[in-house]
């Protein structure tokens, strides 16, 4: 947004206010604070007119500006109605130079999982990535993926649902049917970086927010399922909060993982590229690996898909 229209909206916010008022206080011509006024309208800010001035009343829209107003944490915002894939963006914007930006958009035509697995992205849900530079060895970039799963896990928590992490990226919801577990969220996070530093990295995040579970793949759940809908823009401002958080303090991350952890303590089958793991997951380490205790002693996980198994 540019200077002028985020002062003619701080103005309105502390309104009422006349057009001529903000106009003078501006200086610039009344014709050019319609304008702004206007444009804000359009971007999804409720701006009510009365005999004492303009007001800002409500936001309700889902973009750029309106995320980016109100959000407490150093992010620029870039929205998309619909997108191939946030993170492919987001990647493109970090090879260019970018830093702490977030690609967001309402629909994915073309989201993916790890393993260039589909990641399904109607319109409604929650499609974003972050992009980081951060001043660490590639070994701690896993402490991302913990960080963004502890942020989607506990803003979903706030609105209302039992959101847990399976290691090493889903955010689930216990059930008594399918895997015991339903997806609410997962997380992608792609890097570029050299052996003692990473380049950029970004953290892409999938949530099922206002969406028809039936509308999702099997396993899937959604929070309109859960507990019904959110407000989108205050969901993606506090999940950007807390992760900005979780990112400033990587070692105290590790423990409010496990606190939200549901593969700790479980019998679990982790399945890497060329075998496969089972045993009971006992702890994470300072770098996000998951430590198994098998038949033959404790194995450490650093990478792989963790299916949760029925106890022996
Ligand atoms: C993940 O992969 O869980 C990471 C998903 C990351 C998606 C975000 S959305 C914003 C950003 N832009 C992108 O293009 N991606 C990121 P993985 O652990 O590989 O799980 C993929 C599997 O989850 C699929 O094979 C399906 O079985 C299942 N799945 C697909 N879509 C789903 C959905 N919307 N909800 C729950 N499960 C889904």
């Amino acid at each position: 947004m540019n200077e002028t229209r985020r002062a003619v909206l701080e103005s309105l916010a502390g309104g009422p206010v006349t057009g001529p008022e903000i106009a003078d206080a501006l200086d610039v011509s009344r014709a050019a604070v319609w304008k702004h006024v206007e444009a804000l309208r359009e971007a999804g800010f409720e701006i009510e007119g009365g005999p004492a001035g303009y007001v800002l009343a409500d936001v309700t829209g889902y973009d750029a500006a309106t995320i980016e107003y109100g959000l407490d944490a150093p992010f620029e915002v870039e929205y998309h109605d619909a997108i191939e894939s946030t993170n492919a963006r987001a990647r493109e914007l970090a090879a260019d130079g970018a830093a702490d930006l977030v690609v967001v958009a309402d629909e994915q035509i073309g989201g993916r999982g790890r393993l260039d697995r589909e990641w399904a992205s109607p319109a409604g849900g929650v499609w974003l990535s972050i992009v980081c530079r951060p001043d660490v060895p590639p070994a701690r970039a896993p402490l991302f993926t913990l960080a963004a799963a502890v942020a989607t896990a506990a803003t979903a928590r706030e609105a209302g649902v039992d959101a847990r992490i399976k290691w090493p990226n889903d955010v689930v919801v216990p059930a008594d049917v399918d895997r015991g577990y339903r997806k609410l969220a997962g997380i992608l996070t792609e890097m570029e970086g050299e052996t003692d530093r990473v380049d950029w990295l970004v953290c892409g995040v999938g949530l099922n927010a206002n969406l028809d579970a039936e509308s999702l793949p099997d396993g899937a759940t959604s929070l309109r399922a859960e507990s019904g809908d959110v407000d989108r823009r205050t969901f993606v401002q506090r999940l950007l909060e807390r992760f900005y958080e979780r990112r400033s303090d990587l070692d105290a991350t590790v423990g409010r993982w496990r606190e939200l952890a549901l593969t700790l303590d479980r019998r679990v089958r982790v399945t890497l590229p060329d075998e496969a793991i089972e045993g009971r997951a006992v702890d994470v380490t300072e770098f996000g690996a998951l430590i198994v205790e098998t038949e033959d002693g404790r194995v450490t996980v650093t990478a792989g898909d963790c299916e949760h198994l029925r106890p022996a």
